[in-house]
């Protein structure tokens, strides 16, 4: 037990509730003591050197002394290796079926004894020790793996699965930059320091030095001059990364690479590498992991969440509040208080006497409803959800068959065994209470998962058992997908409860292929400026770990943002997918009308903005689900081999026509951007600006800067609400172009791009659209004569 452990001790014992946490931390201990293998003395192993190889399609087998490394190239060009026999399945990250291998990809000798597979945009070379180089195909080096060493159970052999600690080494380039790990803080650039790879409720709030959050995930996006990389160890265990960015030697010839060093604590040793430019990557990464879920339209449009409304009156008042001011509103968020003593998928009748009649009458005024779903499920006999979860058997259990009992806000309450398709069906069906009521999209919470315990890791018994589709196993390894399996649970019985409608989902926790049922939001990040700079991280690295979907608690989660931090807040929000103000039930207020009519004003103004960028969002979120790339880029995304950008952590491409510069510091009016190469337009004073280099802005409390790629096409919704072109003139001798993908509804009807060429002619700005004579929309040329 550490301070830490000690201070959550004394603070919690002394209510009932801490009394219970005491209780379950304990029994917590007792539980592992007895079900965890024992850790007796261990024994280091290496591969050994190099015996021979095996071809197979797309690279083969090479054996070592004392293991075996696969290397296989798959068509599209992202690298698996696995050693000791790992294959690309059983797997919670791969969307389907593992991808064919390349059949040109051929494993040959290498000089010194080594190994080679050429292929068209890779090159692997294995050295005679095990070492893996990604190198790209004209040879330069991208990342070496050092040969692996395993911890393993004095006398015995080893053998896959055998549950053996392992740590491997790597180098990068020396200029090369770490990104992803998940959901990090203190990002997106990772600096030097160790990350846990452990899904983590930081309890209460978190700011930039917390670590680890909600989401972590073992995929590093590496960024150099030689190329940019993803690496993704495909193991659910508990691990850590350590990275340390490497030194130029300022042209002595002696750089230091980057390093990272990957200490897992059990669990396959196996990878999945992919390179090229970020956009190929995240391309490449999509194609292995999933296309992102396309959020209905509706979900691009302002919402308004707060943990404590209390009462249906409450809730009525709230969205008044906005309609009476003019102010759009999407949708609005009920919390945990809605329930009857917060037990899942029910209703607190008294306080919320009708809420399907509350939703349909919001319905109509185009705000839709969503309600916050945990996955505790109060252990209470009588309470229609734990005594059918209980006869179906579908809670969490410990090693000798009974259920684990964990505690959470409805008090002792039982975890679904989303690990298990059988339960996740079980759990999907219950989603039909919540479209009952009137709720049009779900948000996870607490599914990291989260017992409160008065010391230790606040999560279930490791020892505790879990289905994993039927292999079997422990929370060991089922914790990190846990949140991911529950999101499938959600997704999939949203889709068959109406299967004419995308599910909208949001969840706290997940790993890496989460986009495929949703996406994500901040968790409670603290109120403060720092909080602020946490959240364009946390958004922009899940971005780059193959999550474009998420946003913020505009304002932060606790305490009372002064009107500026909530205004600057609420501006940056406006660009992210997911736009939401959020507090806990002990914050202060978050509607806009609560910070002065100034605020009010100001707030009004970006509120219309994001109304008026709809079009545009739509297409980024089409764009998101067909290519990988998220819809907030960090400013490096097209030129990565620019250092000044790849170290700019402050500003942000919002899809490839706008570079949006939030305000992260109180007290600003002008600040620093910097723009990656070609033409800007300051997309309020039309003023042009070359990039690359860095300019001073204005950035007056009513705005915060956002600039236009010149030559780019942006669908936005016009006065009358039909789409319309804006089109930011093209720089003399360039061209441009850009995309619009209407927004079809809210079913599956598929949609179709549009797409757009720039140029000038004679001085004059012409707009073409592909395939047909007529561009088809109202167009509005800007920054043209400039
Ligand atoms: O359900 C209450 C809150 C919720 O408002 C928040 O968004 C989640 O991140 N929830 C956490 C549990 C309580 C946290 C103190």
């Amino acid at each position: 037990m550490d301070a830490r452990d000690l201070l959550r001790l004394t603070r919690t014992v002394a209510t009932a509730r801490g009394l219970r946490s005491l209780r379950t931390a304990l029994r917590r201990r007792r539980a592992d003591a007895a079900g965890l293998p024992k850790r007796g003395p261990e024994r280091a192993r290496v591969p050994g050197a190099a015996r021979g190889a095996e071809p197979e399609p797309g690279g083969g087998v090479v054996r070592f002394a004392r293991s075996s490394l696969r290397v296989r190239v798959a068509a599209g060009g992202a690298v698996f290796c696995g050693w000791d026999g790992a294959l690309p399945e059983p797997s919670y990250a791969l969307a389907g079926p593992v991808p064919e291998a390349d059949e040109r990809a051929v494993l040959e000798p290498d000089k010194d004894g080594g190994w080679r597979v050429v292929s068209e945009r890779v090159l692997v070379v294995v050295g005679r020790h095990g070492t893996v180089e990604v190198r790209t195909p004209g040879g330069v080096l991208l990342r070496r793996d050092l040969p692996p060493r395993w911890w393993e159970a004095e006398g015995r052999e080893a053998q896959e699965g055998s549950g053996a600690r392992w740590t491997q080494r790597s180098q990068v380039p020396a200029d090369a930059r770490f990104f992803g790990l998940g959901g990090r803080a203190a990002g997106p650039r990772l600096r030097n320091g160790a990350y846990r790879l452990w899904n983590t409720d930081p309890g209460g709030t978190f700011e930039p030095g917390d670590d680890p959050l909600y989401i972590t995930m073992p995929v590093q996006l590496v960024v150099a001059d030689a190329g940019t990389h993803l690496s993704f160890c495909d193991n659910s265990h508990d691990g850590r990364v350590t990275l340390q960015e490497g030194e130029e030697g300022a042209g002595s010839g002696h750089d230091r690479p980057g390093r990272c060093e990957l200490r897992m604590e059990g669990g396959p040793l196996r990878s999945w590498v992919v390179v090229g430019t970020p956009a190929r990557v995240l391309h490449g990464w999509a194609a292995l992991t999933g296309a992102a879920a396309l959020p209905p339209s509706w979900a691009l449009g302002y919402q308004h969440a707060r943990w404590g409304f209390g009462s249906e009156r409450e809730v009525r008042r709230v969205v008044a509040g906005y309609r009476e001011r003019g102010l759009p509103l999407s949708a609005v968020h009920l919390d945990i208080d809605h329930h009857r003593g917060h037990r899942v998928f029910t209703v607190d009748q008294e306080r919320f006497p009708d809420l399907p009649g509350m939703a349909a009458g919001f319905r109509e005024e185009g705000v839709r409803l969503v309600s916050i779903v945990d996955p505790a499920v109060k252990a209470e006999p009588g309470f229609p959800v734990y005594d059918s979860g209980a006869r179906a058997g579908v809670f969490v259990t410990d090693a000798r068959g009974r259920e684990v009992r964990g505690e959470v806000w409805p008090g002792a309450s039982v975890y679904p065994d989303f690990t298990d398709p059988a339960v996740r069906s079980w759990w999907g069906g219950w989603y039909a209470e919540r479209l009952a009521q009137g709720f049009a999209g779900v948000w996870h919470d607490m599914n990291e998962p989260v017992s409160f315990t008065a010391f230790g890791d606040p999560t279930l018994p490791l020892s505790a058992r879990h289905a994993l589709e039927g292999r079997g196993g422990d929370h060991r390894e089922a914790h990190n997908v846990y949140g991911l399996a529950m999101a499938r649970a959600g997704y999939e019985g949203l889709c068959a409860l109406r299967p004419r409608e995308r599910p909208f989902l949001f969840s706290r926790s997940g790993w890496a292929g989460m986009q495929r049922y949703g996406g994500t939001w901040s968790g409670d990040v603290a109120t403060g400026w720092p909080g602020l700079r946490a959240s364009l991280a946390l958004v922009l690295g899940l971005g780059l770990c193959g999550v474009p979907y998420s946003g913020p608690d505009v304002g932060g989660f606790t305490g009372s943002p002064s009107p500026e931090l909530f205004l600057r807040w609420f501006q940056l929000g406006a660009y992210l997918p997911l736009f939401r103000t959020h507090a806990a039930n002990f914050a202060g207020r978050r509607e806009p009308w609560e910070f002065g009519p100034e605020v009010l004003a100001h707030a009004g103004a970006v509120l219309r903005e994001r109304e008026r960028l709809l079009p545009y969002f739509v297409t980024l979120a089409h764009l998101a689900r067909r290519t990988g790339a998220p819809y907030v880029r960090p400013v490096w995304w097209r030129s990565p081999e620019d250092r000044a950008l790849r170290d700019c952590e402050d500003a942000f491409l919002l899809g490839d026509s706008l570079l949006v510069a939030p305000v992260l510091e109180r007290g600003t009016d002008r600040r620093a951007v910097r723009l990656p190469r070609g033409r800007w337009y300051d997309t309020v004073t039309g003023e042009a600006y070359e990039g690359p280099g860095q300019v001073l802005l204005d950035a007056p409390l009513s705005r915060i800067p956002v600039l236009a790629r010149a030559g780019s096409v942006l669908p936005v919704a016009g006065a009358d609400g039909r789409v319309e072109l804006e089109v930011w003139a093209p720089a003399p001798g360039r061209t441009g172009g850009g995309v619009l993908i209407p927004d079809a509804g809210d079913g599956w009807e598929p949609a179709e791009a549009e797409r757009f060429t720039t140029r000038l002619r004679d001085g004059e700005v012409v707009v073409e659209r592909e395939g047909s004579p007529d561009v088809g929309h109202r167009v509005r040329v800007r920054g043209a004569g400039r």
